[in-house]
């Protein structure tokens, strides 16, 4: 993966991880899946579409959708997990691991390696048939297969909505997206208390994730409702006022959330979030918040 890890250096150097520590542990293993799987004869890619049934109230703060219902991580790895032990009972005693957004491993590279699509100028991994609103699982095993062809191909072409309509202008040219400059990055992954005050009035309404850049996408415009019962949305995703998020308390934030992704950032990055939502400013927590 050469220009992979060129790729990734150069993002790595200019600090575009921001605080994410975790992107900057085990390069050689991101770059090298036979050093994260000793014997790693392939990898196999999966992607599952979240694409939900139903719209958030226009009235809440914003939600990703990749966030409506129950946390894709339980959901996926068990999936892999199914899919491992069908793969041994047909073929025999293979090994193998499966991996969601939780291990050194460059997913979009091998979703586009795979011919599952290609890598839009949002950086995202898209798929012609289905758009972007995918989860992307990988599976390495000493499994030795016919491999398929990369997608040769990018359908961009001249388009630059995504690019446009970024709030925080965080997608660069060439593909690269500056993950230190991401919404998603400060509403999810910023562990400390402030967000910077040059990023103030530029969330538009984004409380947990953001979907800009996905929305205004062509190749979303024909996404199709998922099927997958585990990601149906929470109720008080989609109707949840401003008020209704104000007035929540931390003991039901836990019970309401406890399977959903929202419990990342904890009930007191949410208060954060919607503190900067309202006012730009937040008060400065005592600990952090992970
Ligand atoms: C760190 C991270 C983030 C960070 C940084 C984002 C970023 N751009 O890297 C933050 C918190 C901002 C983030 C946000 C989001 N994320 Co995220 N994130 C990750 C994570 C953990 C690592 C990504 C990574 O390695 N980044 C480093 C950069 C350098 O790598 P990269 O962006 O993948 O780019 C590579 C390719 O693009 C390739 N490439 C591009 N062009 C070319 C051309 C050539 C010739 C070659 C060879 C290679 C190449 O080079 C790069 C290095 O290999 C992955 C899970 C994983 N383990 O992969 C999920 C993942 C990428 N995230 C995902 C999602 C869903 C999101 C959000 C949509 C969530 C949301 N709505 O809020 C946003 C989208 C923001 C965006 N436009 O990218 C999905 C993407 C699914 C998809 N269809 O693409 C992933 C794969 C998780 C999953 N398992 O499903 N994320
Ligand atoms: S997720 Fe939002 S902030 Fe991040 S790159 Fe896309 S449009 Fe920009
Ligand atoms: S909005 Fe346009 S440029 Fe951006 S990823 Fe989609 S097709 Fe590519």
């Amino acid at each position: 993966m050469d220009e992979d890890a060129r790729r990734l250096e150069s993002w790595l150097n200019k600090g575009m991880h921001g605080s994410m520590k975790y992107m900057e542990n085990h390069f050689e293993l991101r770059v090298n899946p036979q050093k994260l799987v000793p014997g790693a004869k392939s990898v196999i890619t999966l992607l599952i579409n979240y694409f939900p049934s139903q719209s958030q109230s226009a009235s809440g703060p914003k939600i990703s959708k990749y966030a409506y219902g129950k946390d894709y991580h339980d959901v996926i790895k068990n999936k892999l997990r199914s899919f491992l032990q069908m793969l041994r009972e047909q073929i025999g005693e293979i090994q193998g691991r499966g991996f969601v957004d939780s291990a050194p491993v460059l997913e979009r590279s091998w979703a586009q390696r795979s011919g599952l699509g290609w890598i839009g100028k949002n950086g995202n991994l898209i798929n012609k048939q289905k758009g972007s609103f995918l989860f992307i699982a990988t599976l390495i095993t000493d499994l030795e297969l016919d491999y398929d062809d990369p997608l040769a191909k990018d359908y961009c072409g001249s388009c630059r909505k995504c690019i446009d309509a970024c709030p925080t202008e965080a997608i660069l040219p060439d593909k690269v997206v500056d993950g230190s400059k991401c919404i998603a990055y400060f509403t999810i992954e910023l562990k400390e208390m402030l967000i910077p005050t040059g990023m103030n009035g530029r969330f538009k309404n984004w409380m947990f994730g953001c979907d800009v850049c996905q929305d205004v996408c062509p190749w979303n415009r024909f996404a199709t409702a998922t099927d997958e019962i585990e990601f149906t949305p929470l109720y008080e995703v989609l109707n949840f006022t401003r008020n209704d998020w104000e007035q929540l308390t931390e003991d039901s934030f836990k019970k309401i959330f406890k399977n959903s992704p929202l419990r990342r950032t904890k009930f007191a990055g949410i208060n954060r979030n919607l503190k900067f939502l309202s006012h730009g400013e937040q008060e400065v927590l005592e600990t952090p918040l992970l």
